[in-house]
């Protein structure tokens, strides 16, 4: 399935009067209109390669039809979110569901789609078919060296088909932890990881990072070994200068406030990677911004006056990934809708006054600061958002070409009705 540039440029013409009249209002509201524009043309998120497919639950899947059979199909389509938003650059690996048998045809798609390979992420959660032993009781935290050093060993394979891609991070979530109490030794746990986790970092390369994700519970539900912010970055500190922590923003417990986490991370150099969706009750990976977008916003807050402060950039220094599964929507149309909510509250977070907001904190002018904050948030972006796509080259309403253009009809004609993507 292509999308050719004609069907783009058909579709803008036709926005393009009623977009020009709400960028004309929205230039004159906000004061630094032109450099927001500017830096949403320079975003780009990753898109995992199993948010392409229908997740479904414990409980059963329904399929949409039409999804990626390979990796090949899986590139296809992000170039696809790629060509409608100019915002979704890179592509996040699954080893081994992702493994390339022909690595220069994959890096030669991946170019022909103007994509880059994010971090590739490692898979100790499930028995691989083959393999002699099995992570039921945890995986880098075994009690068993033999099932560690497995383990380790995916690890350094991950890392050396990323070396192979292009790719320049490690992503590890592991699902060690215990089901019920005494059931293990958190020190020996903790020390066991660490140390399966330092065999790892010894096997990176100098210009490699790896990326240590948290998570609060599930599968394992009554401990986690990498369960909150505060193990994953003492698993980062002990490791060294290439290893960081990920924020999964729905791997939190209830009301967990996210944005201080990330302004403290970022505060010591140790935020490394981010995987946004959004939550009602737990790690429910919905679209970003479906259910608390003030809370993204909030985020993208923190994020721009740490990453100012420390004078760095999200596509150097930061891997922005998207993490999400779909039960009941079209995951393109669901990842198309993640990009926009995350791209307006980027734009959001880049519009606060932050000389009238320092004041308003150096003078414990409460109300103030909040004024400052939720007008930026109540102001509507969106024509900015809109413009950077168009500026791009890409569509000023995705969701409506994607629509329009048929495009899921098509790929059930080309992949068939009952497709199974590989992983979740
Ligand atoms: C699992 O809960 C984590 O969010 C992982 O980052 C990710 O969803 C997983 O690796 C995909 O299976
Ligand atoms: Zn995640
Ligand atoms: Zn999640
Ligand atoms: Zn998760």
């Amino acid at each position: 399935m292509n999308l050719e540039n004609y069907q783009i440029e058909s579709h803008n013409s036709e926005l393009l009067p009623k977009h020009q009249r709400k960028l004309a209002f929205i230039k004159d509201e906000v004061a630094n209109a032109e450099g927001i524009v500017q830096k949403l043309i320079d975003f780009q998120i990753g898109i995992p390669s199993w948010a392409l497919g229908t997740g479904g639950t414990r409980f059963g899947r329904f399929s949409s039809g039409g999804e990626p059979r390979n990796i090949e199909e899986k590139i296809e389509d992000i170039g696809l979110l790629h060509k409608l938003n100019a915002a979704s650059g890179a592509i996040s690996l699954h080893i081994p569901w992702d493994t390339a048998e022909n690595v220069p045809a994959i890096k030669a798609l991946v170019a022909q789609h103007g994509l880059v390979f994010d971090a590739m992420n490692s898979n100790t959660f499930q028995d691989q078919a083959g393999s002699a032993h099995s992570y039921k009781f945890g995986s880098l935290q075994h009690v068993d060296k033999a099932v560690r050093k497995q383990a380790i060993e995916h690890n350094i394979e991950v890392i050396r088909q990323g070396v192979e891609l292009g790719s320049k991070a490690l992503t590890v979530w592991l699902a060690d932890g215990s089901c019920f109490p005494g059931q293990l030794n958190f020190r020996k746990a903790f020390q066991n990881t660490l140390e399966s986790l330092q065999e790892i970092y010894a096997a990176l390369p100098a210009d490699w990072k790896v990326f240590v994700e948290y998570k609060a519970f599930e599968p394992n539900f009554y401990s986690t070994t990498v369960g909150d912010w505060g193990q994953s970055l003492l698993y980062a500190n002990k490791l060294g200068p290439k290893a960081f922590t990920l924020v999964d923003l729905g791997h939190h417990l209830p009301n967990a406030n996210i944005e201080q986490i990330v302004s403290l991370l970022l505060m010591e150099g140790k935020l490394g990677g981010f995987h946004f969706n959004d939550s009602k009750y737990g790690d429910d990976d919905l679209t970003a911004g479906s259910m608390k977008p003030y809370q993204l916003f909030l985020i993208f807050n923190e994020l721009v006056e740490g990453m100012d402060a420390r004078g760095m950039n999200h596509r150097e220094d930061l891997a922005w990934m998207i993490d999400a599964s779909h039960n009941v929507k079209d995951p393109l149309e669901d990842l198309l809708q993640s990009v926009e909510a995350i791209m307006l509250a980027y734009a959001q977070a880049l519009s606060v006054d932050r000389v009238a907001l320092q004041k308003a904190q150096d003078e414990n002018d409460v109300a103030r600061a909040q004024e400052i904050l939720q007008q930026a948030f109540r102001t509507d972006l969106r024509p900015l958002v809109a413009e950077a796509r168009l500026r791009a080259g890409a569509a000023l309403a995705p969701l409506e070409l994607f629509r329009a253009s048929n495009v899921r009809q098509e790929l059930i004609k080309s992949r068939g009705l009952k497709t199974v993507a590989t992983g979740l």
